[in-house]
Order: C-alpha cells, then sequence, then structure tokens
C-alpha cells in the first residue's frame, strides 16, 4: 500500500501515453484531428481495461487452481456508477494517468465526466451490491457477483413544470469498455411447457442410482414450452491496492437464441422467432419500483432466467473440479440479495434431482447448505409474493418442487408441534387465498442456512414479525444481523478528494482506506485550530463545488456560506420527503412572519432533495411536484434572498451522489420508526464529516452510539409505538398540531399553485389513516430542526462535532459488514494473489 501512496508503480508516464495513444489511434480509429473527449474517455479506459483483464485472468486461474470456497453474491441490482476513477484509483495510477493525459493535452477532469453511469438497480438495495463488490476485492475473498445485463438502466428522470418525466437510460449507445462479453458462455433457460415423470424404460434418462444407491423416485422431466438463450458479460471489480481482481457476471438475454426446434419442425416458423425477441425482450429494463411489489410476468421471467443460468454456471464450474456432490456446499456460498433471486433455491433442487439424479434428501441438503438470504425491507407492500397459478404456468416444475418443500417442511414442524393448525397456515409457503400465492420470503427463509437482516433494529424487527413463527421451529441463531456498510475507496477517498488528503496527512499514509478503524487518529486534532479550519475550508469547497453543480443543472445561485440541509434517495412516503417540505413552508411562514431586522439574524440554509419516484407511484410523483412549486415560491422571494433557498437537482444517481454526499452540513434521514431497514446514505454524509438529523430508525441508530448522541439530532417516536399510533391516527383521528395544521392550510389556500394539485397528497395525512405518522412526529421534527439552527451557530462546537463524526465510522466500512459474512456465514478466507511482476 505503500507504493500506491507514493506512485512508486513502475510505470513512467511515456508507457501510459503509448498505451493511450495506441488505443486512440487502433481501437477507436481516431486521428488527432478527429479525436474528441470520449474517445479520449475510451482510450484511457480500454488501457486501463488491460491492465484489470491480466490481474482478473490471474486471480480466476489462482483461485481455480487452490479449489477454495467461492462466495457468489446474487442480486438483481448493482449500482456501479462510474467505473474510471474507481479503478485508477484501486491500482494506484490516478497520478500517472492525470500527468499522462496532460501531456497529451488532455484534462482528466473532463475525460472521468463522459463516463455514463451503470445505472442497474433502483437504490439502497443495488449500491449496497455495488459496494459489497469493492470490499470482496479489495480485502482478497474469492467472490463474484452475478446480476442482469439490463439493456435500460434506472430510468434518467428530467423535471418538467415540476414534475417528474421519465427518460430511457441508454448507458449502452457509447461502447462500455468495463464488459467483457462472453459469447461461448451461454446457457438455455425454458418456460411454460409440461412435466412428466421420467420413464424408467427410456433410453434417454435410465434410472439414476443416487448417491444413497437408491432409485432416485422424484425425478421429472419439463419438456416444451419454448426455451431462450442466455448469454453472459463479465465486468472486473478491481480491488484496491491488491492484484485481486473480482467478477461481477451479467446476464443477458440473446436475440439470436436458439430456435425453437418443435415449433419450427411442426412448420410454425413465427412462434419460433418469437422465442428468439423474447430472449432479448427479458432483459431489456431494469423495474424502476422498489419497495413496492407489482406482479408482473415478464418480471417473474427475469427472475427466472436470472436463477437459471446463474446455478448452471455455478454446477458447470464445480463440475469441472471433480468433486463429490456433497463437496457442493464446501466450494460454494450463495447470497440472495433479498427474495428477487430466491427461485435459485428450487432451480438448484431441479437441477441436482432432474438434470443430476440425485435423490431428493441428499439435493435438499446440498440446497440448504448453499443458500443464505438478506432481507432489506419490511414494509408488507414490498414482500414478494407470486401466485400460484401463474407460477404453475410457467414454471411448472419448479410449482411442484415448491409444493414439496412445502410439505416437507410442514410435515417436520408438525412432528414438533402437532395439532397447531395455526401455526402451520401462518408459516406455509403457500399462502392460502384465491389465488393462492407463494410467499417468496419463506421459500428463501427455508432454503437457507443462515437469513440476515441489515442493521440491529430490522434486524430484531424482522425476528419479532415476518419469521417470529419460523424461530418457534428453526433455532434462533438462524436469524443474524449484519450491519450495512458503505466503500471508503469510492464514499471517501473518491468523492471527497479533499478531505482525503487531509486525512491521509494525519494517519501519514493512505492505508486507512483499507483500515477505517485509523480514522480515529483524527479525534486528537480536535481543538486544534488550524487543523479544525482547515477541515472546514474543505467541507466549503465541497459546498462550492455543489453550488456550482446546482448552478449548472438547476440554474439556481445559492450561497455557499449557507447550511447546506440536504435529503437525498428514492422519493417514498416511509421515507417523509413530504414531511421535510412541510418543515420548509414553516419555515418559510416564520421568516416572512418576522420583522426585517430579526429575520436578518437567523441561519440562511438551502434545503437540497434528489431522488426518483417509482414511475407509477402518484403520491411520490406528487412529493416532487410540491417541492419543485415550494421552491418556485420561495426562490422567487426577494425579501428572503439567500436566508431560504429549495433546490430539487434531478436525476440523482451514483456520480450525483459522490458530488452532493461531501456537501452537507446536515442531511436528514428521517423515515417513520421501524420502516427504514438500514439506509446507507447517512453513513455516506457522516463519514464525510456531515451531522445527520434522524429518527431512531435503520442504521441511524448504531450511528448514534458510535459517533456519540450528542452529535446526532433524533427526534420522532420510536418503533415500538408507532403499531399504537396507527391504531389511534386511523380509528380517532388526533387532533393536528397547529404548526401542521397552518403550513396544509397554505397548501390548501394555493400558495403554492392550484390546491387541487396537492389534494391527494394532503388527504394521506388528514383523511388517509397517515400511515407515516407525519402529524405525530412533525412537532418534535420542528425542535429538531431548531436545535440544529441552535448548534451550527457555535461553529466552533459544530467543527468538533463533524471531526467526532468522520473519526468513529469503522464500524460502517463494508469492508466490516463483508468481514463479517465472510467468517458467520459464507465460511470463506482471504486468499491473496500473488503478484506476477
Ligand atoms: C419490486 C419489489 C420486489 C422490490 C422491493 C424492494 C424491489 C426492490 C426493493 C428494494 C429494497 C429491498 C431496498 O432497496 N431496500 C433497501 O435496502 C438497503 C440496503 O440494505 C437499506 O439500506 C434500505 O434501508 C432499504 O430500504
Amino acid at each position: 500500500i505503500e507504493a500506491y501512496d507514493k506512485q512508486e508503480e513502475p510505470v513512467d508516464t511515456q508507457a501510459v501515453q503509448d498505451v493511450i495513444v495506441r488505443h486512440l489511434a487502433t481501437t477507436l480509429v481516431k486521428t488527432p484531428q478527429t479525436v474528441d473527449s470520449l474517445a479520449t474517455y475510451l482510450a484511457t479506459a480500454y488501457s486501463v481495461r488491460d491492465r484489470l483483464i491480466q490481474r482478473w485472468n490471474e486471480t480466476q486461474a489462482y483461485h481455480e487452481s487452490l479449489q477454495v470456497k467461492r462466495v457468489y453474491y446474487m442480486s438483481m441490482e448493482f449500482l456501479l456508477g462510474r467505473s474510471l476513477d474507481n479503478a485508477l484509483l484501486a491500482l494506484g495510477l490516478k497520478r500517472v494517468y492525470s500527468a499522462s493525459l496532460a501531456d497529451l493535452g488532455f484534462c482528466m477532469e473532463d475525460c472521468l465526466e463522459e463516463e455514463l453511469n451503470a445505472g442497474l438497480g433502483n437504490g439502497g438495495l443495488g449500491r449496497l451490491a455495488a459496494c459489497y463488490l469493492d470490499s470482496l476485492a479489495t480485502m482478497d475473498y474469492p467472490g463474484w457477483g452475478y446480476g442482469l445485463r439490463y439493456q435500460y438502466g434506472m430510468f434518467k428522470q428530467t423535471i418538467v413544470d415540476g414534475y417528474q418525466k421519465e427518460v430511457p437510460d441508454e448507458w449502452l449507445c457509447d461502447p462500455n469498455p468495463w464488459e467483457l462479453p462472453r459469447p461461448d458462455i451461454c446457457y438455455p433457460v425454458r418456460f411454460y411447457g409440461h412435466v412428466t415423470s421420467v420413464n424408467a424404460s427410456d433410453p434417454a434418462s435410465p434410472p439414476l442410482t443416487t448417491a444413497t444407491g437408491q432409485a432416485s423416485t422424484h425425478r421429472q422431466r419439463w419438456e416444451g414450452g419454448h426455451v431462450i438463450e442466455v448469454m453472459a458479460y463479465d465486468m472486473p471489480i478491481p480491488g484496491y491496492a491488491t492484484n485481486n481482481v473480482a467478477n461481477l457476471r451479467l446476464w443477458s438475454g440473446k436475440d439470436v437464441g436458439l430456435f425453437d426446434l418443435n415449433a419450427f419442425n411442426a412448420g410454425n416458423y413465427t412462434q419460433a422467432l418469437d422465442a428468439k425477441m423474447e430472449a432479448a425482450t427479458l432483459t431489456a429494463v431494469l423495474y424502476p419500483n422498489d419497495n413496492h411489489m407489482l406482479g408482473k410476468e415478464l418480471r417473474l421471467k427475469q427472475e427466472y432466467m436470472f436463477a437459471s443460468a446463474t446455478l448452471q454456471d455455478i454446477i458447470a464450474r464445480f463440475k469441472q473440479t471433480g468433486r463429490p456432490w456433497v463437496d457442493f456446499p464446501k466450494l460454494v456460498a450463495i447470497q440472495l440479495n433479498d427474495t428477487h433471486p430466491t427461485l435459485g433455491v428450487p432451480e438448484l433442487q431441479r437441477l441436482l434431482v432432474d438434470e443430476e439424479g440425485l435423490d431428493w434428501d441428499t439435493a435438499w441438503d446440498i440446497v440448504t447448505h448453499t443458500f443464505n438470504f438478506t432481507n432489506h425491507t419490511v414494509l408488507p407492500e414490498a414482500m414478494e409474493r407470486w401466485p400460484v397459478p401463474t407460477l404453475e404456468k410457467i414454471l411448472p416444475r419448479h410449482m411442484s418442487i415448491i409444493y414439496d418443500i412445502n410439505l416437507f417442511f410442514l410435515q417436520k414442524v408438525e412432528k414438533v408441534y402437532p395439532n397447531d393448525r395455526g401455526l402451520l397456515n401462518r408459516i406455509s409457503i403457500i399462502e392460502e387465498g384465491y389465488p393462492q400465492q407463494v410467499r417468496m420470503a419463506y421459500l428463501a427463509f427455508v432454503g437457507s442456512t443462515t437469513v440476515n437482516g441489515v442493521a440491529a433494529i430490522h434486524s430484531d424487527i424482522i425476528r419479532n414479525t415476518v419469521f417470529r413463527d419460523f424461530l418457534t421451529y428453526y433455532p434462533a441463531s438462524k436469524l443474524v444481523n449484519k450491519t450495512n456498510g458503505i466503500a471508503p475507496r469510492r464514499w471517501l477517498h473518491q468523492a471527497n478528494p479533499g478531505l482525503s488528503a487531509l486525512i491521509t496527512e494525519v494517519v501519514g499514509d493512505v492505508s486507512w482506506v483499507k483500515d477505517l478503524r485509523k480514522l480515529t487518529q483524527l479525534e486528537e486534532r480536535i481543538g486544534n485550530a488550524e487543523f479544525e479550519q482547515r477541515w472546514m475550508a474543505i467541507k466549503h469547497a465541497n459546498k462550492q463545488r455543489l453550488t456550482a453543480y446546482i448552478n449548472q443543472v438547476c440554474g439556481i445561485k445559492v450561497n455557499p456560506d449557507a447550511m447546506f440541509d440536504i435529503q437525498v434517495k428514492r422519493i417514498h412516503e416511509y421515507k417523509r420527503q413530504f414531511m421535510n417540505i412541510l418543515g420548509v413552508i414553516h419555515r418559510y411562514n416564520q421568516l416572512k412572519a418576522m420583522p426585517e431586522n430579526r429575520r436578518q439574524r437567523e441561519q440562511p440554509k438551502v434545503v437540497i432533495f434528489s431522488g426518483k419516484a417509482a414511475s407509477g407511484y402518484y403520491i411520490a410523483k406528487l412529493i416532487i411536484k410540491l417541492i419543485n412549486s415550494v421552491a418556485e415560491v420561495v426562490n422567487a422571494d426577494d425579501s428572503i434572498g439567500d436566508l431560504l433557498k429549495v433546490v430539487f437537482i434531478p436525476d440523482y444517481n451514483v456520480s450525483v451522489a459522490e458530488i452532493i454526499v461531501p456537501a452537507s452540513d446536515i442531511s436528514q434521514h428521517i423515515s417513520t420508526a421501524g420502516t427504514e431497514a438500514s439506509g446507507t446514505s447517512n453513513m455516506k454524509f457522516v463519514l464525510n464529516g456531515g451531522i445527520i438529523l434522524g429518527t431512531v430508525d435503520g442504521a441511524n441508530v448504531e450511528i448514534s452510539d458510535a459517533v456519540g448522541h450528542e452529535n446526532i439530532f433524533n427526534f420522532g417516536c420510536l418503533a415500538n409505538e408507532v403499531e399504537d399510533f396507527r391504531h389511534t391516527q386511523r380509528y380517532r383521528p388526533m387532533a393536528i398540531h397547529p404548526a401542521l395544521k397552518s403550513v396544509l392550510k397554505c397548501i390548501s389556500e394555493g400558495m403554492f399553485g392550484d390546491p387541487n394539485v396537492f389534494r391527494p397528497l394532503i388527504e394521506t395525512v388528514t383523511s388517509g389513516g397517515d400511515v407515516y405518522l407525519v402529524s405525530i412526529d412533525f412537532p418534535s421534527y420542528l425542535e429538531a430542526l431548531k436545535a440544529v439552527d441552535r448548534a451550527y451557530k457555535d461553529k466552533t462546537n459544530w467543527v468538533a462535532k463533524s471531526i467526532r463524526c468522520t473519526a468513529n465510522m469503522a464500524q460502517f466500512s463494508s469492508d466490516r459488514s463483508i468481514h463479517e459474512y465472510a467468517q458467520e456465514i459464507w465460511d470463506i478466507k482471504p486468499c491473496p494473489v500473488p503478484s506476477n511482476t
């Protein structure tokens, strides 16, 4: 790591330039006359990629030769963002490359800006998967990610007349240097068709004897329907200051796939072509809804093609080792990132029983010792359930396997709890009703060794709610907590170069990037006026960078000397951006009501929002409209000026977050207690010296414990009070607090434009049961905002808080999370790849 710090890599700028120029000329067919910044970016990326591919090959070959156990992180979403800057820093080549580009007459910053974001995810869950790959690679763990290569990732958001408009995300319109097409790695995936029992006299499938010497009785044949072909694309994921390069394998439906030969032979040419078309459609688009399940058949097909291709691939690799089937869990651990990849469970069972001829129990033992499952949400509407008739139609063999899994499971439970029909009903994987539904979380639970929540409070909640009954049968130790983390490489070293340099100076070298515990050394500098000055200067420079961005994309001029109060995340009722903007209206009214001399003593503030709403989420879209309408009125009010500005930054994504996160004075994480599983942006802001204003929810709780409760602003009712309040709200509407009443009145009297537009939004609080308890928490929220204003006045105290926050964030590094998963769930060990040079 020393070498990375001092840039002692044995590369000179001339060698780097030569490779870039060669790629410009040969790969991109550019002459000095035609070269532009896109070509420069691409040539630079190709030259970095050359190095990555070499290490990637060495890594895979090394791990294969040792037959080490690997983890496969299965996730329908990976929000990677950009790769070039990250790769340059990981390889210790940032400075050499900047100098080389400068020599060639190009600017590194412009070059980095050319890269499109890989936005193959919605929000928290997808970005977590990306941070986890970074940590796996950096800590030398043998690990791969598996996901889908959507043609269109998360939509681009534009704001038209204050409303969100969705624009397709054409992230693949430029060549993508970070993916390696693998036309040789393809698998067939079947849909529909029918199941027949295997005929012992059929020479095509002789009755296999099983590992226990008995003929498999569960073996079935699934045939007919149609078969599509799925192809792999690999993305190298570099570890920081190590030779290890992990792999992210993304599947894509092939538009030129297998012809459905049956249909073709029957003379039905167009039907045969349908299957080819469908394959391309399958991975065309990422479903942009998070925390709300839509029962779309195309989504189910995506989930299955993902599960099937991945499990076929893992099995093919396992077979190459020549090891017996019982060794499968000794070489393979699979993590299910929420329930989205859960069809992997019945798919592995099917492949082992039907294709490989193992008996049911041997196969099931392998399956349950291979999978583990992470739950990321408790919102009931986000729980995946698929109708039995749909599954029977599209995946008939899987439906019968799920029935059997459920039957054997319930039989075992019944032995322990005889005569408890209620219990059996409650924990059945199949939910009774019209139609019956398969509860995917239950299937994942039963199919896994270990199940985990993503923050301490969240794990406690799922222990006492969704999985409560399961823990009367399974040992309590089956459900564990693994608090989320964030990659310090991207979220501090890369996003905040100023602060990173200062920390490196304090620590003495850059080793903190791999060991965040070293940040505690910052505490010694608290009280050192010169250091505190520099700390604040860096924050100010980051606020200037954001100010320039806001001016560029919104055309709004804000004052970087004002307090920056930021809430950026998916727009959702449970995250309560609505409460935030109501607080803004309250502040505006108060300022307006003050005499001029009093007003000028108030703290100037910029309230910044950013985030996308699911395209079909009407209320969330109205929240965006309201924010923009309030912004329009407030920002145009000359009597208020810099005292209050409201900004909605369009198209929140990873790159935008990298600009926003380092620039907060305060950030808001104000979900109704018990609804935000963890949150990860809270960690990002605090790591960058931002203070947080938050409810007692998700990882806020552990962050408070780590940085000290005096350094965080908490408010609102507690998770265990929420149910009682909800009942009170729903059946005996409580008197609405006068402050809330008056801001709602402003909206409904037209202060922010046509009040009819906002009526459905207001009604969520006044007559819709106020499910997220805005009316309960609003008074304490206003108090907390006041406390923030007071504290911000005392700059010395504030900077001390800020330093203390950063200093105590070690436990929120994804390195810590991954280390725990590796030791306590996956049973994998670091396996550093020796250097060849
Ligand atoms: C459509 C449906 C199946 C669906 C539900 C939920 C699709 C996507 C989601 C996303 C959820 C699971 C998600 O992103 N959850 C977030 O996970 C983060 C990482 O653990 C947490 O920090 C965050 O609190 C949680 O909301």
